[in-house]
């Protein structure tokens, strides 16, 4: 069962994750990105995609042409774990390389 963050916990980590919002109402953060175009959106999608399977960890999403917007909390905790942060870090990274 993984733990929820603690209020110290979470503050810290969303400290290091500036492109990340606290969504209003939920314990989750969510992010939207705009890519050049439905290619380099849907290719992210796809090594998200991926890395969310290996990681048996998997984001709330939606995509509309060039923009994703995501959500990140983990339902079994009931809020937000570590492995939101995990999986928010890989998501900046392919999202700059994008
Ligand atoms: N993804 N965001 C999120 N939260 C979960 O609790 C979660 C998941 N992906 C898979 C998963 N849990 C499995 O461990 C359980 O469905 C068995």
């Amino acid at each position: 069962m993984t733990k929820k963050l603690t209020d110290t916990e979470r503050a810290d980590a969303l400290s290091t994750l500036p492109l990340w919002s606290p969504v209003q109402g939920r314990d989750a953060i969510s992010r939207s990105i705009r890519f050049k175009d439905f290619n380099a959106a849907f290719g992210f999608m796809s090594r998200v995609a991926l890395m969310a399977e290996k990681l048996d960890h998997h984001p709330e999403w939606s995509n509309v042409y060039n923009r994703v917007e995501i959500i990140l909390s983990t339902h079994d905790a009931g809020g937000l774990s570590e492995r939101d942060i995990a999986l928010a870090r890989f998501i900046d990274a392919a999202a700059a390389s994008a």
